[in-house]
């Protein structure tokens, strides 16, 4: 019985994967990515056992070089004797897309070392599945002593954004060339970012398009000071790049308010490897200052999007239980006909949950 029951086979891989086998852990970030009842249980018992890794999401757009970078930290962090986990998230291809073989090829070299384990999930699953499955994915690294999880995701979508949002640490890569219309920027992903790394560092360009991000993250740093309600989407068109630099950083926000964080910029050459060890000594900063303030925001993130999409399966598959699935059909199809709005709809569903 033990293969097949999904309570021992989560009990045989957990203790496997702990213990340091790879092929245990894969199958298990398996279960986790087709949210098998294995996966459940295994989480049940690995999730109290995370919570000590850095969690660090790596975005920006199509080829600025995430996956180079990423290959470039892993080299750096390995140097260093220290484990390092990676979970890339690839929105577009289903699994056979050409970037992950891409990425395949180059992480190859660490084949045979035990302390470097790299996963690609493709996205999948309605609205919130990927923020929580790569969440649930960071966690089983976590625990199996993984102490820094990569997590690579394009900044295009949404989505995809508030997964890398939810690490303790947010690096949004940019390039030069991409710089050169810096306005064009999504006012979203500089938002979400602690560091801003401008890669292709090699490129012509790249020293401007760093000075042209400083300042317009201190003309966005500067306007959420003064606003009082949000701060939303400000970003100015035009940055006087001279007056940016000026007295107004100086000026100190009232001290019962947190002071707008403002992200680091940093240049990197990917292919090189230059710039990344201090890449790596602004991430060590940043999670050395970050316990508490910043980091328990990122946690509470994470929390959020693993119990709702938890609690979205529960209560869908409740409502679609025997006893309850004609009723629930019925009011479903009742707002199809438009005869009920949605809201009474959800009143009814809930009622139908508590009864
Ligand atoms: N010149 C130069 N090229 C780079 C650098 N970093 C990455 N590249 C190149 O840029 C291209 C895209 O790099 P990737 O690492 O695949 O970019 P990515 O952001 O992971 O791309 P997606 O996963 O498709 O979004 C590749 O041809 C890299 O070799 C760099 O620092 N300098
Ligand atoms: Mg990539």
């Amino acid at each position: 019985m033990s293969a097949h029951d999904p309570l021992e086979r989560a009990r045989e891989l957990t203790e496997a994967a702990i213990g340091g086998d790879r092929r245990a852990l894969a199958r298990l970030l398996t279960a986790v990515e087709n949210r098998t009842p294995v996966a459940e249980a295994a989480l049940r018992t690995l999730y109290p056992m995370a919570g000590r890794a850095h969690l660090v999401g790596i975005t920006g757009p199509p080829g600025a070089g995430k996956s180079t970078l990423v290959a470039a930290l892993i080299a750096e962090v390995r140097a260093k004797g220290r484990p390092v986990g990676v979970v890339a998230v690839d929105p577009s291809s289903p699994i056979t897309g050409g970037a992950l073989l891409g990425d395949r090829v180059r992480m190859q070299s660490y084949a045979s070392d035990r302390d470097v384990f790299i996963r690609s999930m493709a996205a999948r699953g309605h609205a919130g599945g990927l923020a929580s499955t790569s969440a649930a994915a960071a966690a089983v690294l976590d625990a199996c002593g993984f102490d820094l999880v990569l997590l690579e995701t394009v900044g295009t979508g949404q989505s995809e954004v508030e997964v890398a949002a939810a690490a303790d640490t947010t690096v949004v890569l940019e390039a030069p060339e991409m710089g050169d219309e810096v306005q064009a920027i999504k006012a979203g992903l500089l938002e979400v970012a602690d560091i801003v790394v401008v890669n292709k560092g090699d490129r012509p360009g790249a020293q401007r398009t760093a000075s042209q991000l400083r300042a317009m993250l201190v003309a966005v740093a500067r306007v959420g000071t003064s606003d009082r309600g949000h701060h939303g989407a400000a970003v100015p068109s035009e940055i006087d790049v001279h007056d940016a630099a000026g007295p107004q950083a100086a000026s100190s926000p009232p001290s019962d308010r947190p002071r707008p964080k403002q992200p680091e910029v940093l240049v990197t050459t990917a292919t090189t490897g230059e710039g990344i060890a201090e890449l790596l000594a602004s991430l060590d900063r940043h999670r050395a200052a970050g316990r508490g303030g910043g980091a328990s925001a990122a946690r509470l993130a994470r929390a959020e999007a693993q119990v709702w999409a938890i609690l979205g399966d529960r209560t869908r598959a409740e409502l679609h239980a025997a006893d309850r699935r004609d009723g629930t059909l019925a009011v479903l199809q009742a707002v199809a006909d438009h005869e009920l709005d949605p809201f009474t709809a959800v009143d009814r569903l809930l009622t139908s949950l508590r009864g």
